[in-house]
């Protein structure tokens, strides 16, 4: 039975999680699928979104599987979190997350790595690894922290705290709110925007930018600048700055209270 349903809808990789009656949890066969729908949308696809069906984005890890497991095959079967998370994180193509209802545990750590998270204002944010007497496994030590900090993750897993569309946007975790239903429209259309542009500006955007964050301060600049210069050598640079020089670009969307005042 599969768990993941995969189209590729113009240009774009829809990659939904279909167990809502397990509210999407993660079990390893649904891990394997998701990275089964990753590889394909990294040869076919120029954007992607990820997105749950049913009223809930992800419920984490598929405990039921977990109850047994011993801790040799608890390291493995951290290790293929990692593994596919590392090839949306650090693939050749964004990664947007369609947030609904629970984003919860390992559904916190899948949306973390995912390049821009859009949530509607039903979506809630947890990680109860601490009440279940277990830890976070999906790499969200790292990325969660980088995201929000430490304290903020330490507070949510000591205390169980709940966190609100709202909140989590004041903690950096989503940086676009919909309305009810409307984060996969949103989503699209983002994807939309990302998969027209350079296809190595957007490789450069997705690897290099917080290698370079998490690099010391004179290593970050030089980094940078090889990397400009590579990137401006393709004919997809040469083609867009002169579609700026001759008046033919896309304006910038600026907004409307900020329109002349600059
Ligand atoms: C599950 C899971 C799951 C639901 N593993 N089966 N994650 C958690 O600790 C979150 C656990 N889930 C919940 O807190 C709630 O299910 C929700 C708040 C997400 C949704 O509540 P609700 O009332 O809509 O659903 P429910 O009645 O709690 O669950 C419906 C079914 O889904 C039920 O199964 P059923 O056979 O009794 O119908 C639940 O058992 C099942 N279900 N969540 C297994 N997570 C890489 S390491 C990551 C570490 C973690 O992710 S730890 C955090 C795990």
């Amino acid at each position: 039975m599969s768990d993941i349903s995969y189209e590729l809808k113009q240009g774009i990789a829809c990659i939904k999680l279909t167990r809502p009656k397990k509210r999407n949890a993660m079990s390893d066969s649904m891990l394997i699928e998701l990275g089964e729908a990753v590889d394909r949308a990294a040869k076919e696809a120029k954007a992607a979104i990820l997105f749950g069906e049913g009223d809930h984005f992800c419920a984490g890890l598929d405990l039921a599987e977990h109850l047994d497991k011993t801790a040799l095959q608890g390291i493995d079967g951290s290790r293929a979190w990692h593994a596919v998370f590392s090839r949306i994180q650090r693939g050749a193509i964004p990664y947007f997350a369609a947030l609904h209802g629970a984003v919860v545990g390992g559904g916190l750590e899948l949306a973390s790595i995912c390049h821009v998270r859009v949530a509607d204002e039903t979506a809630f944010f947890a990680l109860p690894e601490g009440r279940r007497g277990i830890f976070v496994g999906g790499g969200g030590s790292v990325n969660i922290t980088r995201i929000m900090g430490v304290a903020r993750m330490t507070d949510m897993m000591l205390t169980g705290r709940v966190l609100s569309v709202q909140e989590a946007e004041d903690y950096g975790v989503v940086t676009y709110i919909t309305e009810e239903g409307d984060a996969f429209d949103k989503a699209f259309t983002l994807a939309q925007k990302a998969a027209k542009n350079a296809p190595l500006s957007n490789y450069a955007i997705i690897n290099a930018l917080q290698r370079i964050h998490d690099s010391g301060y004179d290593e970050g600049l030089f980094f940078e600048s090889m990397i400009a210069s590579l990137t401006q050598t393709t004919p997809e640079a040469k083609a867009g700055l002169k579609e700026f020089l001759d008046k033919k670009a896309e304006r910038l969307a600026i907004p409307d209270d900020k329109q002349g005042k600059s």
